[in-house]
């Protein structure tokens, strides 16, 4: 997603990040069916009708890449080399998890749900469908969502037409596109995208820890004009309003702080787009004539901040160090 486009609230969906591990299937709603099934009382399964006849809410939820700060690496992690973004914020329509689970019926002795997309692929040498789990405490929250529609209208292919799983606060690889099963298991799930990856290890051989919920990150849209292709900034001597976003998937956001040349003030707050959802941030600037370096960080309610350079890790995951961008102030 360009910076700019952190602008709006809702990210226009041609603008919203997008990240594919394979190819986009080849989807028809009229013959879609999901379905539930494994350690649950009464498998069964829904077509997309089905599902829009079932309750449906609307959460404004900001989603991130588990990857994004990937590219500022040193080793560069494989992977997809974000740099900054791969975020954006959308309004997700759909049924919760949560009453679809109930009238399966899920087992005591389930210990997580496993969810499945109709895109398969090989990682790893390892040929596979796209396959995620939750703890059914994790499932079962109520902000989960079977989600069809994106910002009022049904999901783009790119998206996971016609239904997605939607997590909110969590990084994006939970959130499992063109979703076509969901089973209950008795065992934890150590599928690939599971136990091979999304793990925050220091090599090969350390179990390391599941990447789960988004640390906090406040972006700046950068100010004044960029040159093509190097992208270095400009802008004139004068006041100027540096504005972004910040989210956590862990807390509120509930500071925001832009650095200077490295001195520390505090921004204001906007309200947020959403309870699961970034919220806005100004910081007004008098640009002083020479080089400068402009940089945000955010740190939320559950005590999460963002460390001034980037911590390494095998898979380049959860990287949030704070955003510097270098300008030019000149006449
Ligand atoms: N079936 C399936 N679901 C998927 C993926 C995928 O490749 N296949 N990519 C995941 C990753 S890594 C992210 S970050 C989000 C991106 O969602 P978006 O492309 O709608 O922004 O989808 C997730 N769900
Ligand atoms: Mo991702």
């Amino acid at each position: 997603m360009p910076l700019e486009a952190m602008r709006y609230d809702i990210t226009p969906t041609g603008l919203h990040y997008l990240l594919i591990h394979w190819d986009i299937p080849d989807a028809d709603a009229s013959t879609w069916r999901l379905a539930i099934g494994g350690a649950v009382e009464r498998p069964f399964s829904l077509s997309m009708d089905d599902l829009r006849s079932r309750p449906s809410v609307t959460h404004t939820v900001t989603m991130e890449c588990a990857g994004n700060g990937r590219a500022q690496l040193t080793p560069r992690p494989l992977g997809q080399p974000w740099l900054h973004e791969a975020i954006g914020t959308a309004a997700w329509t759909g049924t919760p998890l949560r009453r679809v689970l109930e009238d399966a019926g899920v087992r005591s002795d389930a210990v997580e749900l496993v969810f499945t997309g109709a895109d398969s692929g090989y990682q790893g040498d390892v040929l596979q469908d796209y396959q995620r789990s939750l703890t059914v405490a994790d499932a079962m929250r109520p902000e989960v969502l079977l989600a069809y529609e994106m910002n009022g209208r049904p999901l783009e292919p790119q998206h996971g037409f016609p239904l997605r799983l939607l997590v909110p606060g969590w990084y994006g690889m939970t959130s499992v596109k063109w979703l076509t099963a969901i089973d209950a298991v008795t065992e934890r799930f150590e599928g690939y995208q599971q136990s091979a990856t999304y793990r925050l290890q220091q090599n090969e051989d350390d179990p390391g820890t599941f990447v789960t919920r988004m640390m906090p990150r406040a972006l700046m849209i950068p100010p004044g004009v960029t040159d093509y292709p190097a992208r270095r900034r400009f802008l004139p001597p004068g006041p100027v309003v540096l504005q972004g976003r910040g989210w956590s998937g862990r807390g509120s956001v509930e500071r925001v702080e832009v650095g200077i040349d490295g001195v520390w003030n505090d921004a204001t707050l906007e309200k947020p787009a959403g309870e699961f959802a970034w919220r806005g941030w100004s910081f007004p600037w008098d640009a002083t004539p020479g080089e400068h370096e402009l940089s945000c960080r955010a740190s939320d309610t559950a005590g999460n901040g963002q460390p001034l350079d980037p911590v390494w890790n095998l898979g380049g995951f959860a990287n949030n160090p704070v955003q510097r961008i270098g300008v030019t102030v000149q006449g």
